[in-house]
């Protein structure tokens, strides 16, 4: 073997390089930097005059978070935790803000209306509105825009949605007094207020049917650290594979290769995609207590096998016959095509199927969630708001680049189609159960081969599209200059 010299090296690259948008002062909170609060606000806002809704956002723009602010934020939170043994720092409570603004809003706020109204269209399901989409989407029967409380036509309008996000529940009613006078100011109605509060123990981090939410989210490039062993993931989160910022942020590549800059205002913007699911809890329990005893197996079993994880979070595809306890998303389904550990139709792998990517370009279809129970836990010997008559359920709260392709896509092509992910036997493994139509989903575990009559239990009861444009374009139409 011959003498090599050795190469001159290239020079690492500075810290933070490969992770740019981690310090975005452009992107807001909340879309790739998680708030992740305990109790959040969705204040749904009508603007009565455009000068003065300007002269309301110039004052509001201050507290709107930038994705660098929650990062930092966070920061300091682990390395305080971290000295002091795991505990929680208790003077460190953040409260954090985000604005979304709906195509009317968006309108209303723009110097050139004519010319906004025709760059709107360029995104049509963002400009049909979720009412405009609910057949496709089906919202029907008892998710009928009908029952909704916000956003069905013959309601108010409604122009922005503002998210208000905090540790402290005392901070978040200030704050909220605060925004009221700010509004009245300015002639911004509230239309709809929507709580979102983190259950109490035992439920707390889990979601009203009893299942730990809040798990799996994408990865995104530029935002997060590969891993230098497996750079296709999360640095430190086997499982999570880095997506394409521009699925998430417009004006950066996307899955397809292209990037989407065209008005150039939709630059450092996300669309949110905001519903109000309520969530018949009794009526779940019931009829997997019922189903689990038509097929012998035990209700919990069932729950799991309906979901693809089990309650304490542990996915089946790793556990498929008892709840171990670990919560992870280092895992696929590449070894159980026909759905004997994880049903094809469960809920996490419909939206999400985790096989080799291209097979359902599934970068492509990816959303970021920031979803947040409301309502008390379901408890019917319980008090007051604890029982059937109470509504409680799920704020479906998400950011993504491209309604259509990502939630529009993944309800209607995924979880509602009987067929989705395609396999070979004859009959259909059946709609998503949590989420999809009422239908038959077929189970194929080797202890329990049998066609289940399923109900779908979480309805629609409310929706709005919103877009979370730049702080530096929420500037400038505050400034008239859009
Ligand atoms: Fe779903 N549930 O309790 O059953 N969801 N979801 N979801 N969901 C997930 O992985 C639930 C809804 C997704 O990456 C978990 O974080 C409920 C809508 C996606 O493996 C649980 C409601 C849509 C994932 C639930 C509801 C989605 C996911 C596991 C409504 C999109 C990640 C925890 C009330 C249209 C999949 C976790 C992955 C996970 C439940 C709504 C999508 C427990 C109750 C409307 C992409």
């Amino acid at each position: 073997m011959s003498y090599q010299p050795a190469q001159p090296q290239p020079d690492p690259p500075p810290p933070g390089a490969d992770t740019p948008l981690r310090n975005s002062e452009e992107i807001q909170g909340n879309i790739l930097a998680a708030f992740n609060k305990d109790h959040q606000r969705f204040l749904l806002l009508r603007f009565e005059d455009p000068t003065a809704a300007r002269a309301w956002l110039s004052e509001l723009l201050p507290e709107i978070a930038t994705t660098k602010q929650i990062e930092d934020w966070n920061e300091e939170f682990s390395r305080r935790r971290k000295e002091a043994d795991n505990v929680d720092p208790p003077d460190l409570n953040a409260l954090w803000l985000n604005l979304g603004l709906t195509p009317a809003g968006l309108t209303k706020l723009s110097a050139n209306q004519d010319q906004m109204r025709t760059q709107l269209s360029a995104f049509p399901s963002f400009a049909a509105t979720p009412q405009g989409q609910a057949a496709d989407l089906g919202d029907s029967g008892e998710s009928d825009p009908t029952k909704w409380k916000f956003g069905a036509s013959g309601q108010a309008d409604i122009d922005a949605v503002l998210t208000v996000a905090a540790d402290d529940p005392l901070e978040l009613e200030r704050k909220l007094e605060q925004l009221t006078d700010l509004r009245n100011r300015h002639q911004v109605e509230e239309v709809f207020r929507q709580e979102g509060e983190t259950l109490p123990p035992p439920l707390t981090g889990h979601e009203h049917f009893g299942f730990m939410d809040g798990i799996s989210q994408p990865a995104v490039k530029q935002f997060h650290k590969p891993d230098p062993g497996s750079p296709q993931f999360r640095e430190g989160k086997i499982g999570e594979r880095l997506t394409p910022a521009g699925e998430f942020v417009l004006g950066y590549e996307n899955a397809s290769g292209t990037s989407v800059s065209d008005p150039a205002w939709v630059r450092d913007g996300s669309f949110q995609v905001l519903r109000r699911l309520q969530q018949d809890v009794g009526g779940w329990n019931a009829l997997v207590q019922e189903r689990a005893g038509q097929v012998g197996l035990e209700p919990e079993k069932l729950g799991a096998k309906l979901v693809g994880r089990w309650k304490s979070g542990a996915p089946t595809a790793l556990s498929p016959d008892q709840d171990p306890g670990n919560v992870t998303n280092a895992f696929d389904y590449e070894d159980d095509p026909p759905g004997h550990k994880t049903p094809l139709f469960a809920h996490i792998r419909k939206t999400y199927p985790r096989t080799a990517q291209q097979r359902f370009q599934e970068d492509r279809h990816r959303i970021m969630r920031r979803g947040i129970p409301f309502g008390e836990p379901f408890n019917p010997g319980g008090g007051y708001g604890e029982g059937e008559d109470a509504e409680r359920g799920l704020v479906f709260n998400m950011y993504c680049a491209d309604i259509k392709e990502q939630f529009e896509f993944m309800q209607q092509q995924w979880a509602n189609d009987a067929g989705f992910p395609p396999d070979q036997e004859p009959l259909p493994h059946g709609p998503d159960p949590v989420i999809g139509p009422d239908g038959q989903v077929s189970l194929r575990s080797p202890e329990a081969r049998q066609p289940l009559d399923f109900r779908r239990f979480v309805h629609t009861r409310g929706a709005v599209y919103a877009f979370c444009p730049a702080k530096s374009v929420l500037a400038q139409l505050a400034a008239s200059q859009l």
